[in-house]
């Protein structure tokens, strides 16, 4: 399918999805949710797609809500619910890895869109302001929930708070980036990671994700169930098997996702 507001390339089991709304820095209109939604339920749900990179063109990665076009008043929670939380769920329990490349600026509802996907690269030439402040809304599409996760509680609210714009090294070092990319280069270098994780053990990755998402809200004794009955999932893989026989061959495995 063609899509208005995104470019999608496929290589192999990666999916590349481009937000791709340059002139507003990617932000969010109700067409561009509305194609993100059915993306993520659709051509990255297939079990042919094994890992997906999400990406801006231009110079954003995505500035948040269209604030051309969305009128910000009575029925916002409405719009959240309908448009925005249904992307955050697939982006957070999409059984195989979903990489944000956070090639510019990460604003409002784009940062919670980087913040929900497993983990982000980041361009040198890459920018994170939390954004809802700075025009009096409050954080959502789940930033409140990712935010302090995965930077801690007082430099979550420091964020919101100041709503400075976070440059790259520091973005990284806080924790709201995990891979450090150089700017030049940056699109293949990203495409290049997605593409190797996509020839990754997808079913190993995809339980490790639902472990992951579990630990934010198990104890202790429902965390060791929980590795229990997952790992007799995988142990029972065909990558299993061939992971153990590439070891004792002393050769790369070949994993098949399954
Ligand atoms: O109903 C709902 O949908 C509610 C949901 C709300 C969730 C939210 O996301 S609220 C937060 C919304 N986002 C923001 O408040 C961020 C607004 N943008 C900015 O603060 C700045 O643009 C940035 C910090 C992101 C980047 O600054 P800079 O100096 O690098 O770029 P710029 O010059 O401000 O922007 C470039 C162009 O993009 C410019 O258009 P122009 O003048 O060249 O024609 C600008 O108007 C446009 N743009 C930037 N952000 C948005 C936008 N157009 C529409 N919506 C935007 N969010």
């Amino acid at each position: 399918m063609t899509y208005e507001t995104l470019e999608l390339t496929r290589d192999g089991a990666a999916l590349r999805v481009v937000l791709n709304r340059p002139g507003v820095l990617n932000a969010l209109s109700e067409e561009l949710l509305g194609d993100l939604r059915s993306v993520l339920e659709g051509e990255a749900a297939d079990e042919s797609v094994r890992a997906v990179l999400i990406t801006g063109a231009g110079r954003g990665f995505c500035a948040g809500a269209d604030l051309g076009s969305t009128e910000v008043g009575a029925g916002i929670g409405e719009i959240l619910e309908e448009r925005y939380n249904p992307v955050v769920r697939a982006l957070a329990t999409l059984g195989k890895p979903v990489v944000a490349g956070v090639n510019g600026v990460a604003a409002g509802a784009g940062l919670s869109l980087a913040l929900a996907c497993d983990l982000r690269l980041v361009s040198s030439a890459a920018s994170f302001t939390v954004g809802f402040t700075g025009i009096g809304l409050v954080m959502d599409a789940s930033c409140s929930y990712f935010l302090p996760r995965l930077v801690g509680r007082g430099r979550a609210l420091e964020l919101a708070y100041s709503g400075r714009r976070v440059g790259a090294e520091e973005a990284v070092a806080l924790g709201l980036g995990e891979v450090l990319l150089p700017a030049e280069g940056f699109a293949e270098a990203a495409w290049e990671y997605v593409r190797k994780l996509a020839a990754g053990p997808t079913l190993s990755f995809a339980l490790v994700k639902e472990q992951v998402n579990a630990s934010a809200v198990n104890d202790l004794e429902g965390q060791l169930a929980l590795e229990a009955a997952l790992q007799q999932r995988a142990a029972e893989s065909r990558d299993v098997r061939e992971g153990i026989a590439a070891f004792s061959e002393k050769r790369r495995p070949a994993f098949e996702g399954r």
